[in-house]
């Protein structure tokens, strides 16, 4: 697995990460000079404002708008920051949602303690699902009568996901609130039960990343992690035919 994080920022593997990375690395940057800064003048005045013979503290309030300076400078940093990086590089990442006819499309289903992952299958539409279908077998609730859901392929804290083309995924939650966090690709989102939330992102690197709750959902929460295989768009759809082929012969034993 590529999620081997040391010391620095993991592997940036999705289309958001460089975006991230940037500000994440200027924050940094910004907090080491600031705090080096400080330092210095501290003992500066440490040293200039020792207790002298014949020297006496003044009260006063003169010279008080000039020491003020330095936290204009951060102030107007900081807004700087919020105003031409943060909400701008928020927008493009989260305001327009990608395509559907163009985006790999799955649905994300959190519960204690697991990633449920929903894939359309080749027709591309979602079978029907309702709560009343729920079984040890039949984790989602597909409706067994509903000819779009016959090729519908099911996993269990496994997504995949191909290159070339962003995955658009409808996040919803069966119980507690959870956080799909997948950091490679810098995503990180609540998933929230009775709400069906848009994630999208685009993977730029084949790999095998993790999957982890990033929201504290109860007694097993540290365990509640999926794997993410993202494949060559042949990888991807040879993957595909393996689960149908795997999901037929179930089928025929069953039947
Ligand atoms: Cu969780």
């Amino acid at each position: 697995m590529n999620g081997n994080y040391g010391w620095g920022l993991p592997v940036q593997a999705s289309t958001f990460a460089k975006e991230v990375d940037f500000g994440i690395n200027l924050i940094h940057a910004a907090m080491i000079l600031i705090f080096v800064l400080w330092g210095i003048f501290f003992a500066y005045l440490l040293f200039k404002y020792r207790r002298r013979e014949g020297v006496k503290a003044s009260y006063g309030h003169e010279g008080i708008l000039k020491s003020l300076i330095p936290d204009f400078i951060v102030l107007l940093f900081e807004i700087g920051l919020i105003v031409l990086y943060a909400v701008p590089g928020w927008g493009r990442m989260k305001l327009h949602a990608p395509e559907p006819a163009l985006s790999n499309n799955i649905r994300i289903v959190a519960e204690q303690f697991a990633w449920n992952i929903h894939y359309p299958g080749p027709d591309g539409k979602f079978g029907r699902f309702s709560a009343e279908f729920i079984d040890s077998a039949n984790v989602l609730g597909l409706d067994p009568s509903d000819p779009d859901g016959k090729d519908d392929v099911v996993t269990l804290n496994d997504l995949h996901v191909p290159l070339g083309k962003p995955t658009l995924a409808e996040l919803t939650s069966k119980d507690v609130i959870h956080s799909f966090f997948i950091p490679e690709f810098r995503i990180k989102q609540d998933a929230v039960p009775g709400m069906a939330t848009p994630v999208w992102f685009e993977p730029i690197l084949e790999g095998h990343f993790e999957i982890s709750c990033a929201q504290l959902c109860g007694i097993a929460h540290s365990s509640m992690r999926g794997d993410v295989y993202s494949h060559s768009p042949e990888g991807f759809e040879s993957w595909l035919k393996e689960r149908l082929a795997e999901k037929a012969e179930a089928d025929k034993g069953r039947g």
